[in-house]
């Protein structure tokens, strides 16, 4: 019994290194790059500044003195993103000093042709990898440094979206009757973490079939 388990852990090795390769193959699309120090791959960005608060080398920059407004990234021909894909980006929200609420309204994503919003009570948003239902992208508790964010573009409400094939623009936006500065460096569109549940799904199975 001992030695038919020996014989059997190389074969489950193989399949799954052949499972593994397969979903790498499926979900390995590579992160496409919005924006570093400057927009990518057909990308468009006009205020490039590089100030105190940069995270490294230039990034975008938007000011507003009252009322709407957006950091607006475009894309002439849309980009493909993986699966549904993630949106990445680092962001540092400085509000005016007596505006108190350190929020960003919504991020508008053109998804497949549709505009779609994405805010924390309707869709997949991690600021530092915690999710905030309170509405609204908060930065409260670190107001003026840079913070990660990340959307699930396939998470929105109680829709769940099929594939999502290409991303076009991508407006970060908010509002307020005083002035607030918005910081943004290397965001990316990433491949979907589905990828990652596969791999581990396929890891539960051959410990599984190994405990046997
Ligand atoms: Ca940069």
């Amino acid at each position: 019994m001992k030695l038919r388990v020996m014989q059997e852990d190389p074969t489950m090795r193989i399949w799954t290194a052949a499972w593994v390769v397969a979903v790498a193959a499926v979900g390995g699309q590579a992160a496409v790059i919005v924006y570093d120090d400057a927009a990518r791959n057909g990308w468009t960005y006009t205020d490039n500044v590089s100030t105190t608060v940069k995270r490294s080398g230039a990034n975008a920059a938007t000011q507003t003195t009252s009322g709407w407004d957006q950091m607006r990234f475009g894309h002439s021909a849309s980009t493909p993103a993986a699966g549904n894909g993630i949106l990445s980006a680092w962001i540092n929200f400085v509000p005016d000093a007596t505006y108190n609420t350190t929020e960003i309204e919504r991020v508008d994503v053109v998804v497949d042709g549709t505009n779609r919003e994405y805010k924390t009570s309707t869709a997949t948003i991690l600021v530092d990898g915690v999710q905030d239902a309170s509405g609204r992208i908060t930065f409260d508790a670190n107001p003026g440094t840079w913070q990660h964010l990340e959307i699930d573009l396939g998470s929105h409400g109680s829709v769940t979206f099929g594939p999502t094939t290409a991303v076009g623009r991508i407006d970060v936006k908010s509002s307020s009757a005083l002035a607030w500065n918005l910081y943004l460096d290397d965001m990316a569109l990433v491949p979907e973490p589905a990828t990652l549940a596969l791999l581990a799904i396929g890891g539960a199975a051959g410990l599984r079939r190994r405990r046997r």
